[in-house]
C-alpha cells in the first residue's frame, strides 16, 4: 500500500511539473523524502518569500501552475506575501504547506496555526488533506482552478500523518482544463456597431491578453481597424512597442501622455484589462466614455467603470471576429502622440549625467538586450520609469508586478523565468531595497547555475517613497539607509559585481554582464532628481493632440 505523500507526488507528477520551489521542514519530511523517487526537480530556496515568487513568475510566462512548498507555521507565513502576489497578479501557482498530525488541530500545540484560514483571503481556493482517499481530489482541484481564469493561487495544507500514513489505492485523475467559450454573436456585432459610430477609438490592454496568448490577433485587430493600443503595466509587450500604433504603456497615479488619448477618445475598447492594475477613476475621471470590455471574464463593478458592451469569452476569438465585421477607420489621431512619446524616451540617450538618469538607464538596457530577453522589475520608483520607457517588443517580455505590487519579487522571479527560458538573457531591474528584501536567493541561483543580471538603482533610499512625500508634502520622512558594498557582497557569493562610475561606463558594463554566464550584480547609482522633474513636467502638460 501506498503512502499518502506517494499518491500526492504522483498525482502532482500527473499535473506535468517539473519542479518545486521550497524548504524543507518537519512537517514535510514524507513528501521531500518521496520527491527523491520522482522526476520532479526540487529547488531549495533561502527564503519561502523567494520560492513563492518563483513558483509565481514562472506561472505568469508558461500559464500553468509554478509551485511551492513550506513546512507549517512560520514555513507557511513566509510564504503568504509571494502568495499574494500571484494571486492578484493573476498567476496560476499551487502552494503547498505541511501540518501537525490532524490529532493535534483542535488544540493550541507547536507551531499550529489555521492556515486555511490564513491563505483563505489570498487564493481561489483553500483547502486541506482531511482524508487520503481525497488527495487525487484535491490536487487535480488545486491545479484546475489555479490555471483557469483568472488565474491565481490554490493552496493546500497537508497534515503529516496523512503524508506518512497509508493512502487507498488510487490513481490521480485525468487533467482536464477548463476551456474558455466563444462570445455570444449577439455581442460580436454589438461591439462592431460601437466602434463604427466611434469618432476616436482607443484600445487599452492589459494582462488578459498576453495570459490569453492573443498578442498577434490584438495587434492584427488594432492594424486592420486602425485604432492605437496602450497597454497596461502588465501587458507591455502585448503590441511591440516598434509598431506604429503603439502608444506606450498606461498606469502612472497622474496624468502622463497617453491620458491625452484617454481625453480625446469616445470609444475605449479595455481588452484583457483588469481593474486592480490600474483604477479607473485615473483615466476615465467622468466615466463619460462608452466602455467596450473584452475579456474572458466580466467586468468587475465600478463607478468609473460602466460597460456599454462586455464581450465575455475567448479574447482571440471576439478579436478575430470583431476584426472581421467591423469598419476599418481611415483616419488614425494619435500619430502625434506617439511622437511625443518617442521623443521623450530617446531624449536621454546620449545623456553624460552622473548619477545616471532612469531615461538614460532604459535606453541602454534595451541596446544591450535582443527583443525576446526577459526584463523583470522590482517595485518602487524604477518600476515606474521601467514601465513607462522600456521598449517591450514582445509579450512576457517586460515583467511587472501590477496587482499586488510586492517589493521583493525581482531577483527570485528572475531565477523563475531564467529555468522557464534558460536561453535567454534574463535581467532583474530593482532598487536597493527591494534587492535587499530577497537577495538571498543569489545564493540559489548560483548553486542551480540560474544567470542573472541584477541591476540596481542606487539611492540609498526607498525613492518611490520620498517621490510620493514630495509630492504630497513637500519634503521627506524616514525613507533613508545605508547599503553594503555591492560588488564585495556579490563576491561574497562568488557572483560577480560591477559598479557604474560614470554614464558611458553603463552600457559597456551592461554588454559584459549579459555574456558572463554568472549571476551579475551591477551597481548603479541612480539620478531620482528626475522623479520631480518627471511630476512637474507632466502637471504642466500641453496635449499634443
Ligand atoms: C513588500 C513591500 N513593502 C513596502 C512596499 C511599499 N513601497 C513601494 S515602493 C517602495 C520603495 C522601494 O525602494 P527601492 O527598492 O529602493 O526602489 P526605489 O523606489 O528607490 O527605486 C516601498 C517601501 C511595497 N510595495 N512592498
Ligand atoms: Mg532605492
Amino acid at each position: 500500500m501506498a503512502k499518502g505523500s506517494e499518491l500526492f507526488v504522483r498525482c502532482l507528477e500527473n499535473e506535468g511539473i517539473e519542479r518545486i520551489f521550497g524548504i524543507p521542514g518537519e512537517e514535510n519530511i514524507d513528501v521531500m523524502d518521496v520527491l527523491l523517487d520522482s522526476k520532479i526537480q526540487f529547488i531549495t530556496t533561502r527564503h519561502e518569500q523567494g520560492a513563492a515568487f518563483m513558483a509565481d513568475v514562472q506561472g505568469r510566462l508558461t500559464g500553468r501552475a509554478g509551485v511551492c512548498l513550506a513546512t507549517l507555521g512560520p514555513g507557511a507565513t513566509n510564504l503568504v506575501t509571494g502568495v499574494a502576489d500571484a494571486n492578484m497578479d493573476r498567476a496560476p501557482v499551487v502552494a503547498i504547506a505541511g501540518q501537525g498530525a490532524t490529532t493535534r488541530l483542535h488544540k493550541e500545540s507547536h507551531q499550529i496555526l489555521d492556515l486555511v484560514d490564513l491563505f483563505d483571503p489570498i487564493s481561489k481556493y483553500a483547502t486541506q488533506i482531511r482524508e487520503p482517499e481525497i488527495i487525487p481530489e484535491v490536487v487535480r482541484k488545486a491545479f484546475k482552478l489555479a490555471e483557469a481564469e483568472k488565474p491565481g493561487v490554490a493552496f493546500i495544507d497537508f497534515p503529516e500523518n496523512i503524508a506518512s500514513g497509508d493512502a487507498p489505492d488510487k490513481a490521480p485523475l485525468k487533467v482536464q482544463r477548463a476551456e474558455i467559450p466563444t462570445p455570444p454573436q449577439k455581442k460580436i456585432r454589438q461591439a462592431a456597431d460601437i466602434i463604427n459610430d466611434a469618432r476616436f477609438p482607443l484600445i487599452m490592454a492589459g494582462n488578459g491578453v498576453i495570459r490569453a496568448r492573443a498578442a498577434e490577433q490584438l495587434t492584427l485587430f488594432a492594424e486592420r481597424l486602425n485604432i492605437p493600443i496602450a497597454t497596461t503595466f502588465m501587458a507591455k509587450g502585448a503590441i511591440p512597442f516598434s509598431h506604429p500604433l503603439s502608444l506606450g504603456a498606461v498606469g502612472l497615479q497622474a496624468a502622463d501622455y497617453i491620458s491625452c488619448g484617454f481625453d480625446r477618445a469616445d470609444v475605449i475598447l479595455c481588452i484583457g484589462y483588469d481593474l486592480v492594475e490600474y483604477h479607473p477613476h485615473l483615466w476615465h475621471k467622468d466615466a463619460s466614455r462608452k466602455i467596450v470590455h473584452i475579456d474572458a471574464s466580466p467586468a468587475e463593478v465600478d463607478e468609473h467603470y460602466i460597460v456599454e458592451c462586455g464581450v465575455v469569452g475567448d479574447i482571440r476569438a471576439a478579436l478575430s471576429a470583431i476584426a472581421e465585421i467591423a469598419k476599418p477607420r481611415e483616419e488614425y489621431l494619435a500619430a502625434s502622440l506617439r511622437q511625443t512619446i518617442l521623443q521623450e524616451m530617446e531624449a536621454h540617450a546620449e545623456d553624460q549625467g552622473f548619477p545616471v538618469k532612469p531615461q538614460k538607464i532604459l535606453w541602454d538596457l534595451r541596446q544591450a538586450l535582443r527583443p525576446e530577453d526577459i526584463v523583470i522589475s522590482d517595485v518602487g520608483a524604477h518600476k515606474m520609469w521601467m514601465a513607462r520607457m522600456y521598449q517591450a517588443e514582445r509579450p512576457n517580455t517586460c515583467i511587472i508586478s501590477n496587482g499586488f505590487s510586492s517589493m521583493g519579487i525581482g531577483v527570485p522571479g528572475a531565477i523563475g523565468a531564467k529555468l522557464v527560458h534558460p536561453e535567454r538573457t534574463v535581467v532583474t531591474v530593482t532598487g536597493d531595497a527591494g534587492f535587499l528584501m530577497n537577495s538571498q536567493e543569489i545564493e540559489t541561483a548560483l548553486r542551480i547555475g540560474t544567470s542573472i543580471v541584477v541591476l540596481i538603482w542606487t539611492d540609498s533610499e526607498y525613492g518611490l517613497i520620498r517621490w510620493h512625500q514630495l509630492k504630497h508634502f513637500g519634503r521627506p520622512s524616514h525613507i533613508g539607509f545605508n547599503n553594503p558594498d555591492f560588488v564585495k557582497y556579490a563576491e561574497s557569493f562568488g557572483a560577480k559585481g560591477y559598479r557604474v562610475e560614470g554614464a558611458a561606463d553603463l552600457l559597456p558594463i551592461l554588454r559584459h554582464a549579459v555574456r558572463d554566464d554568472t549571476v551579475v550584480l551591477i551597481d548603479c547609482p541612480v539620478d531620482y532628481r528626475e522623479n520631480m522633474k518627471l511630476t512637474e513636467k507632466l502637471g504642466e502638460l500641453v496635449c499634443p493632440i
